[in-house]
């Protein structure tokens, strides 16, 4: 979930003296430790895994430009990283313009990467491009080493600054360069451990994207390591195999779709490799100069546009669609379609909150001519992938009229009988949207309570019931028939689906969802997350979705003392206890005018939210034995469900991103397909985490 803050850096060490040829690189540097976030995103822990990006990136540069085959990254204890190649090695000579060797300017002076342009596009890029001095102004402590087939050069800075000269420490018939770095603790707070899963999901996609590097990743954190190596010939085809496969998805084509286009000024290329298969849902990834575009785009616009024109006039020119036939929809064509876009770009303009959504206009037109072109010859040339394509496609064009027929069927009833909202839904009394939230909450005691502690004026309850949906296995007509899901979206009010969703008719700007914090409440959370994902994307595009953070633990503290030396401080503290607490007035025997007031309380309830803070709470009261963990909504009353998480002036609530509902669907995919392989490996690899959820 979203939640990194950027924390404040301590102000420079004014106890540094330096000469004039330093100032502009210790203030390069400085600018980035003050400002972090501007930098690599956050300091949570997504920029804290920028930093082995960042350096990574470097070294497929060195491999695009045909100089290395082998990266290694390692993840060594304490959290160390180290990252070698097999390239030239930075280059050591001395730069002209700073006279500093050229391999310092790369660590210590601000954009001064090896990401020269040279009138074609910068291929590799991290998230802000900005390269290794960034991650060495952001670590305690960076070592780097060039092998030149000759010597070991060897260069070591902490935080940022340097405190050796560039020396020989060794002879070598190697080349290449390797870097060690440690992460700054007083940067990244909220912590420097590395998740091998994030670093193996972002290397193995490097893999794909830059085809024929051989990346390898070791995790020596671990009794007896974990190591994979990641290389495919296939490039962005083998990545649609692999997301096929890792799935177990059944594809309705053997063949994977390769296209590729490059703009006539060479200044832009449009990669596409799809294949489709029997599932109903849509995985489309894109990526501009390898950074991902999870809010899309212009490139995923142009393919998109494309996609549907070209379905469209085929099935024309063919007689699969009847003049008086309607068009098939954009969502009928990419129907159990798995694609991936590669578009490199000159200079890629990143946009929108997260700078995740790419605006280049040029690439709109290229990724449109690409479709456009090759694959219409492809359909031409292999009639029986568009026959099995277009049977597809149909189903799934009627599939949606007949929900389309339900919907106004339900309307037309709902006109007369006057209801149209669910009648479970305990609706709140503000009608303006911006005001107001829904919580979903699994089964009808939690709803209870939930009804009994709201805020009546904004918050509405929609308790869920019934058998849930596979959505793996279902089109948008069986949502309408599902007595879980329906409801649903009738109380959002804003439709479903591509065509019929309308963001304006949203009934509240603010959808929670409540779940007990177990395996089961954990189900409930990815079907829904899956559920708008793929039905009512804009929602958690445009961050409407939320999940509550239901309280873990509760801390009985058996006799809580206060002391209050004025009325003011008195009453304050009382309000703070709530009910139930003991005031006793003390008078000082020497002055009777001085008043002390002692103020206890029985059985005192604190709340933690998690392990850590279940702790922190024990270790200030003094040992209480009575915790209790919540093993579900149901087990509080309403009071307490207000007081520890609906009270919009208190509760934690978890705004949900498109990486976040994007992650919960591939996990619905594999738990809900059809193969148990992945299943089985799924849950293996899982199991600690499963674990945790239901202790
Ligand atoms: F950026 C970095 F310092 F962090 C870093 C750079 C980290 C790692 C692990 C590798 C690299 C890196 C840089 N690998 N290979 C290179 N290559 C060059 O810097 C290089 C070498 C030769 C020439 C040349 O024109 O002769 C040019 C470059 C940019």
């Amino acid at each position: 979930m979203s939640e990194e803050k950027i924390f404040d850096i301590s102000a420079p060490d004014k106890n540094v003296s330096y000469d004039s040829s330093d100032i502009e690189v210790l203030e390069g540097l400085e600018a980035v430790r003050k400002r972090p976030g501007m930098y690599i995103g956050s300091t949570g822990p997504r920029g804290l895994h920028h930093l082995v990006y960042e350096i990574v990136d470097n070294s497929i540069d060195e491999a695009l430009a045909g100089f290395c085959d082998k990266i290694v990254c390692t993840i060594e204890d304490g959290d160390i990283i180290r990252v070698t190649d097999n390239g030239r090695g930075i280059p050591v000579g001395i730069q002209q313009k700073t006279g500093l060797p050229a391999v310092e300017v790369v660590f210590t002076i601000l954009h001064a990467g090896g990401k020269f342009n040279n009138g074609v596009y910068k291929v590799s890029s991290g998230l802000h491009g900005v390269g290794a001095s960034v991650v060495n102004a952001l670590s305690e402590w960076l070592e780097v080493r060039i092998f030149d087939g000759k010597h070991e050069h060897y260069m070591r800075f902490e935080r940022g600054a340097k405190v050796a000269e560039l020396e020989i420490v060794g002879e070598t018939e190697r080349t290449g360069t390797e870097v060690l770095f440690k992460a700054d603790s007083e940067i990244f707070t909220e912590t420097t451990v590395y998740e091998y899963d994030i670093l193996e999901t972002r290397l193995r996609e490097q893999a794909f994207l830059n085809a024929g590097v051989r990346i390898e990743l070791t995790d020596l954190r671990v009794p007896d390591g974990r190591s994979e190596t990641f290389h495919y010939e296939g490039g962005i085809r083998s990545f649609v195999e692999y997301l096929h496969k890792k799935k177990g998805a059944e594809v309705l084509h053997d063949d994977i779709m390769y296209f590729e286009m490059e703009s006539a000024d060479k200044h832009s290329q449009a990669e596409i490799a799809m294949q489709y298969n029997t599932d109903y849902n849509e995985v489309l990834i894109s990526f501009a100069n390898n950074v991902r575009t999870v809010d899309g785009g212009t490139h995923e616009e142009g393919f998109k546009r494309a996609l549907t024109r070209v379905m469209n006039d085929y099935a024309r020119r063919f007689g699969i669609l009847k003049e008086s036939d309607k068009n098939l929809s954009g969502d009928d064509v990419r129907e159990g379609l798995t694609v991936i876009i590669s578009a490199k770009v000159m200079e890629a303009q990143f946009e929108g909150q997260t700078k995740a959504k790419l605006g280049n206009t040029e690439i709109r037109t290229l990724c449109d001519n690409c479709i456009q072109d090759r694959l219409m010859t492809y359909l031409e040339e292999n009639p029986a992938v568009a026959k099995a394509i277009f049977n597809k496609a149909l189903e799934a064009s009627r599939a949606r009229e007949a929900a389309r027929r339900a919907r106004e069927q339900a309307r037309r009833k709902s006109a007369f009988d006057n209801a149209s909202l669910p009648g479970k839904l305990a609706d709140c009394t503000d009608k303006n949207p911006e005001n107001t939230e829904i919580y979903i909450v699994e089964g009808d005691s939690a709803g209870g309570s939930a009804k009994g502690g709201r805020d009546r004026k904004t918050q509405a309850i929609l308790p869920l019931w019934g058998k849930m949906l596979n959505v793996e296995k279902s089109r948008i007509d069986k949502v309408f028939g599902n007595e879980k899901l329906l409801p649903v979206v009738t109380a959002l009010g804003c439709g479903i689906g591509e065509e019929d969703f309308n963001l304006d008719k949203l009934r509240y700007h603010k959808v929670i969802i409540m779940a007990d914090a177990d395996v089961d409440g954990s189900h409930i959370r990815t079907l829904l997350l899956t559920f708008f994902f793929r039905f009512m994307r804009p929602l958690v595009e445009n961050g409407n979705i939320y999940i509550a953070q239901p309280p873990l633990y509760r801390v009985t503290g058996k006799k809580v003392e206060f002391e209050a030396f004025s009325e003011e401080e008195k009453d304050k503290i009382l309000s703070e206890l709530g009910e139930n607490a003991v005031v006793k007035k003390v008078k000082d025997p020497l002055d009777p005018e001085v008043i002390t007031y002692k103020i206890s309380k029985k059985d005192m309830h604190y709340y933690a939210y998690s392990d850590e803070e279940r702790d922190a709470i024990l270790s200030r009261i003094g040992g209480s034995d009575d915790v209790q963990r919540y093993k579900g909504l149901g087990e509080m009353d309403s009071a307490q469900l207000w007081d520890t998480t609906m009270n919009p002036e208190t509760r934690i609530i978890l705004r949900v991103t498109l990486d976040d509902a994007q992650s919960a669907s591939d996990t619905f995919s594999i738990l809900m397909g059809d193969k148990v392989e992945p299943r089985r490996q799924f849950i293996e690899q899982n199991a600690k985490y499963v674990k945790n959820l239901d202790i």
